[in-house]
Parts: C-alpha cells; structure tokens; sequence
C-alpha cells in the first residue's frame, strides 16, 4: 500500500509514500480512489489533507508507464473524484509537484506549501501536455497568460510565486502538515471557492496571452508539444469545461503516441544516467566548498561565477593584481547580471560577493580543496600552472583542468603526483551551459574524479564522463562534422544552404552563424599550430583561412562567414566568391545540396564519429553522446539525438 488514509478529529489524513519521488503509478492512483471512497464515508468529516511523505510532494505521473497502454484508474478520473469529494480536500506541498502532481494539487480545494516549494507542469519538455485537467483547471485559479506560461513553457515557480498569483492559498509557517490542519481547521472562517472546474476561467489580458502565445510558438521551433498546450489552454478559455478537458486529453494521448515524446523519455533518462561511472558507484567525496580558479578569463570568470552562485567560496587568482582586478571586475558583472535578470536576489547577491576574492599571491589558494586552471591554451603553460599548484595547496586537493583539447593524461605525467589531476571541461559561457565533461586520464584517483563529480553536481550540471582524446567527445564530434561541412562548401554548397538546413532540422543557429558569433581567429590560430607541427589533413580546406587572412573574424570583426554590416547575418557574395573560387581551383564541378541532403550528410559524419568515440572507450554508452550534443550544440533534443536517431545501438 503506498496511499494511507488517517483521521484526527473531523480531519482526515491521506499520505502518498512512494519514494523516491512520489511518481503517480497504477498502485498509487488506485490508492487515492480508494481515499476517496475511504473518506466520502467517514461520518461527520469536515475536511480532507493530501500530502506526502519524503522529500518531496507528487513529481507527476510515472514516467516509467508512458511505453505501457494506459492502465485504470486513468488519472483525470480520480481527480474528478477529489474534486467531487464530500468535503474539501487540502494539498499540502513540499519539495516539488510536478506534472500530474500539480494536476493533483489543482484537484483540490486549497493548496498550502512550503516555503521552498516548486510548482509546475514540465509536460512540454517530455513531448506532451497535461493530461490530467492541468489546462482547464489552472486558469480558473491563475490568470491565463501566467498559467500559459507555465504550461506551454514547462518551467516551474516558487511556492512564493505561487502565493502572488492565487495558485497557493497559503504558505506554511513552520510544519508544513501542522499549517495545513491549521487550515482545514479554519475553513469555516474563509470562503468556500468551490469545486476548481466549476470556476470561471480568469481571462484580464487578451492581448498579452496572444502576444505570449505567438512567442511560445516561436520558441518551440520543431517540437509539437509547446504549440498543442497553447491550443489546449485556448480551448480551456472558449469551451465548456467538460470539452475542454476532452479536447486536452485527446491531444495528450495524441503526444504520448508521437516519435517527439518517446524521444524526451529517452532524453530525460539518459541525462540522469549519464553522471554515473561503475568506478565510483562505491566512492562518495564531499563537494568540496572552498575553490580555486586560475586564470579570469572568459572561462575562468564564468566558472569562479559558476561557483559562487552554487554557494561555494572561490578565490581566483591571476598573475598581478591588476589583471586579478579585471578578473573581478567580469565575475561581479556576471554576479550583476543574474541580480537584474532575478536569477538571484539581493540578499543571494550579496553572499555570492562575500564568498569572492581575486587575488595574484598563489599562497591564497593553500586551503583550497579544488582547483581548476583556465588558463591560456597551451601545453606548457599549463605544465607550469600545475607544478606551482602542487606545491601551494595541500596535498589532498584536487586539481582539475578545464582544457579544450590536450591530452590530460599527458599533462598529469608531467606532475609530482598524477592522481590528483582530473579535467573539467565546461562549456562558454560556464555559467549558464548545463553540460560539463569530467574528462578521465589514466592516473586519476577515485577521490579526484567523485570530487569533480560533486561539484559537478553542486553547480547542477549535466555530467558525462569522457576519454582522452582530442576534444573529447563535444568538440571531437563538433571537428568532424564542421570539417564535412567544409568540403560540402568545396563541393557545391554554400554556408547559408549549410545554416538553413540545421535550422530547419531544429538547430537554434546553423554551424557558420556560430562560428561567426564565437570568432573564427581562435580557431584558426589552433590550424596555425597544427600546421606548423605537420599536422595538416590531407584533403585541407583553405576556405576558412583566406577569410581570416581577410580580417573576416566574425560578428566581432563585422564580418566572417556572413556580412554583419546591417547588423545582422546577411549571405555575402565576397564569400561566395571564395568558395566559388576554390572549387575551380581543386577542380572539383560543384553540384547542388538540398537541405534533406547536407542534413543526412551531417548526420552520418555526427554518428560515424560516435561510432569511433564508443568503439575507443572515449565514451560509456551511446546515450551519453546524445546528451552531449544535445546539451553542448542545441542538437533538437526532441529527435532524442544523432545516435538514438540512428536507432537501436
Ligand atoms: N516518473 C518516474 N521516475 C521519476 C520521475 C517520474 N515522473 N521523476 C523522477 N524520477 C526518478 C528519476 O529517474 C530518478 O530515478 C529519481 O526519480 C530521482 O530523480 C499526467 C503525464 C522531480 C525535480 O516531468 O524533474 O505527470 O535514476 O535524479 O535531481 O499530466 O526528477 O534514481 O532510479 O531527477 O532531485 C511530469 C520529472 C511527468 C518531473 C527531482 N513530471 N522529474 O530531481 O532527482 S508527466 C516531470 C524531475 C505527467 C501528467 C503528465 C526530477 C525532480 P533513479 P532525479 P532530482
């Protein structure tokens, strides 16, 4: 039994017990029928609290079921139950309610959470929508372009948030349950709202839905489900309720049959398996609290920034106190940003502040448990930042790399002790990318690696774990694709052909208008190298270095691959002439590139080189280098990924 039913007095008790989230499987819904049942019977009832055990309040549907035929009792059903009980029901919400958790909330009467609660329905980022009410009952307890935002947005709010709104009628002083009998006691003191769906939709800004909704259905680019919550919160706004919710659920399972939500199961999954390594499965390391950045760079300064939003204490240091100064002067203007964006408060801001030092004296990094150089790209520079680090911090920290491409194991050999050296590659900027890669060198200790992992965690990243090689797994596959999509220019495409067909798959920006908005002389000062140590591929493209002998840097430069001059990516024929003009000088007869063609194309290189990266051990499963380059390239995360699309591994 996971559904216990108790009563105190007129009050009854119903607890969910279902750990580890309180997912709403077949046994936990027919335990709530029965509750209801159960307590429509119970003599002389005034009220009924729902809340559950553990950490946390429903955190939707299980997720588990979704490949299964829908089993009874369906849940719109038992929520039509509840709402339909002889007496009131009460949520009491802690933790998260999610999805059908929420749903179940919305079922009730009254909802009264927690401080620290989070309230929402991430339906939209499975491939589907609410299909238990969530779209007919929540504008009639929120106004409709704040329930559209979180159900076509799929972003959760505070508990607090929800107050403002009317979503919660009551945040708990102190005990949760304690404040939610409190409140059941009370009733008769408040109004009676009535049942939720017997509420008239609340509807003050018609010109502000339909402004949200145009931009919802922007955002959503390929995805179906962001644009079938916008048509099922219109139906809630025009339709009686009993349509509405008809018309909601057929479009639920609608999208639990599509390719797109079985995709995002896979997704969801896969990110919370990616983080996980046998090696460790018996390792726990603390997060370590107190961490070193060297170098303030872009990098650096993101990942100091990185930290000290995630509560840990960070000392930066740089070569003098100027540049170290500089170096603050970027972590505060990141730690400024996410004060005016409402990412954080004044009172977080001001913590984060506290917890910052930039230093150029190597002597304050000594009580560090963690330190991570982001220093110049180099291999000798690095060897040089780590020798002085082994000898300025104590020898149980960690150090750890943030390089793009060197051989970590190589770097590691160069150091007093090998073990402590594990390689941390964050992505740009460090402070907003969820994915990092823990990069694994031969002579890595247990400790070193569990306690990249939990700061990895404590930042709340998406963690895979990667191979030795060069680029890892992100910027390996990123390498070979762009590399093919250079010769498809030779052979007849042109970048803009190139863009749009990334685009049109799902892409947020095809791989030329990236190029242009990152810079194109960092890449080519890496060719340059290459070259200069006889590294040059055979069948080289010469494209990219004639516009960057041309100045054409980038959007930096107001020109790369595209003209910028009206500030925005505009094709330019002074490219095209380069491309054109290397064709005939390879002799190669150019041909026409479809956008189906230069995608099937990109695809295979994308699993070619994943193949490779598995068949090395660089990367532990498949899923992994979906999550990768999802999370790293904007790969549409509803196609589940280059390597789920290729199918069974
Ligand atoms: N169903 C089944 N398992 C779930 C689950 C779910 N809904 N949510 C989490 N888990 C598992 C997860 O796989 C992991 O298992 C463990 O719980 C801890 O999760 C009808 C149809 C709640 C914020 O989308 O966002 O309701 O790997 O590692 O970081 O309209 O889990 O340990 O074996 O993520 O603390 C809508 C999804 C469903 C919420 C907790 N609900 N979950 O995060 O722990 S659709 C969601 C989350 C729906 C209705 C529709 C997070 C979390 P294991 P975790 P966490």
């Amino acid at each position: 039994m996971t559904v216990f039913v108790t009563q105190e007095g007129d009050i009854a008790r119903v607890t969910l017990d279902n750990p580890p989230v309180n997912a709403l499987g077949q046994a936990q819904r027919a335990g709530l029928a029965e509750a209801v049942a159960q307590t429509n019977a119970m003599p002389g009832l005034r009220a009924v609290v729902l809340h559950c055990a553990g950490r946390s309040f429903v955190a939707g549907a299980d997720i588990r079921e979704f490949g299964k035929p829908p089993m009874e009792p369906h849940l719109p059903d038992v929520l039509a139950q509840i709402e339909g009980a002889h007496v009131p029901w009460i949520a009491a919400i802690h933790g998260t309610a999610l999805g059908g958790g929420l749903e179940l909330a919305l079922a009730c009467r009254y909802r009264v959470a927690a401080r620290g609660a989070k309230l929402g329905l991430p339906e939209v980022t499975l491939g589907l929508i609410p299909g238990a009410g969530g779209t007919v009952r929540l504008p009639r307890i929120i106004p409709a372009t704040y329930a559209l935002e979180m159900v076509a947005g799929g972003k959760p709010i505070s508990a607090t948030r929800a107050a403002d709104l009317g979503l919660v009628d009551q945040l708990a002083e102190g005990d949760l349950l304690d404040s939610a009998l409190h409140f059941a006691a009370t009733l008769a003191e408040r109004p009676d709202p009535g049942p939720v769906l017997a509420r008239p939709v609340l509807h003050p800004d018609p010109a502000a839905f339909e402004a949200l909704a145009t931009k919802l259905d922007k955002r959503a680019r390929g995805q179906n489900s962001p644009k079938e919550a916008v048509a099922a919160l219109r139906g809630a706004l025009t339709l009686p309720a009993p349509e509405a919710l008809a018309a909601e659920r057929a479009a639920f399972l609608r999208l639990r049959d599509d390719p797109q939500s079985k995709a995002l199961a896979y997704v969801f999954f896969a990110e919370r398996a990616a983080g996980r390594l046998d090696r460790l499965k018996d390792v726990r390391a603390p997060v370590p609290e107190r961490i070193g950045v060297v170098g303030g760079g872009t990098m650096g300064a993101g990942i100091a920034a990185a930290c000290v939003l995630a509560g840990l204490r960070v000392t930066l240091l740089e070569q003098t106190a100027e540049v170290a100064d500089a170096a603050k002067g970027r972590v505060m203007g990141i730690l400024q940003d996410s004060l005016a964006r409402g990412v954080i408060g004044a009172d977080r801001h001001a913590a984060c502040v506290a917890a910052f030092t930039a230093t150029n004296d190597p002597a304050d990094l000594s009580d560090a448990q963690l330190v991570i150089e982001a220093v110049f790209e180099d291999f000798d520079v690095k060897k040089a930042v780590l020798a002085q680090l082994e000898t300025v911090t104590a020898p149980d920290c960690v150090l750890a790399t943030n390089t793009s491409y060197l051989d970590v194991s190589a770097l590691a050999a160069t150091m007093a002790d090998p073990s402590r050296l594990v390689g941390l590659h964050f992505f740009s900027p460090a402070h907003v990318m969820k994915l990092l890669e823990i990069v694994v060198p031969d002579a890595v200790s247990d400790h070193a690696l569990a306690t990249g992992a939990a700061l990895a965690k404590a930042l709340g990243k998406i963690t895979v774990f990667a191979g030795v090689c060069d680029g890892f797994i992100a910027n390996r596959i990123m390498s070979a694709y762009r590399a093919d999509c250079e010769h498809m220019l030779e052979e007849g495409a042109l970048p803009w052909q190139i863009d749009a067909a990334m685009v049109a798959f799902g892409f947020p920006m095809g791989i030329y208008q990236m190029q242009d908005l990152a810079g194109l002389d960092i890449a080519w000062a890496m060719r340059k190298r290459r070259a200069a140590e006889g590294k040059r591929p055979a069948n080289y493209v010469r494209i990219p270095d004639i516009l960057c002998e041309a100045g054409r840097f980038g959007r930096k430069a107001g020109r790369g691959w595209y003209d910028y001059s009206s500030g925005k990516p505009v094709p330019d024929p002074e490219v095209e002439r380069v491309i054109l003009d290397e064709s005939a000088r390879k002799g190669i007869a150019r041909q026409d590139f479809g956008a189906e063609a230069i995608m099937a194309r990109i695809l295979s290189v994308m699993q070619a080189e994943g193949d490779a990266i598995l068949r090395e051990g660089i990367a532990a499963r498949a899923d992994d280098i979906d999550v990768v380059m999802i999370n790293a390239f904007g790969f549409p995360r509803w196609t589940g990924g280059p390597m789920y699309l290729r199918g069974p591994f």
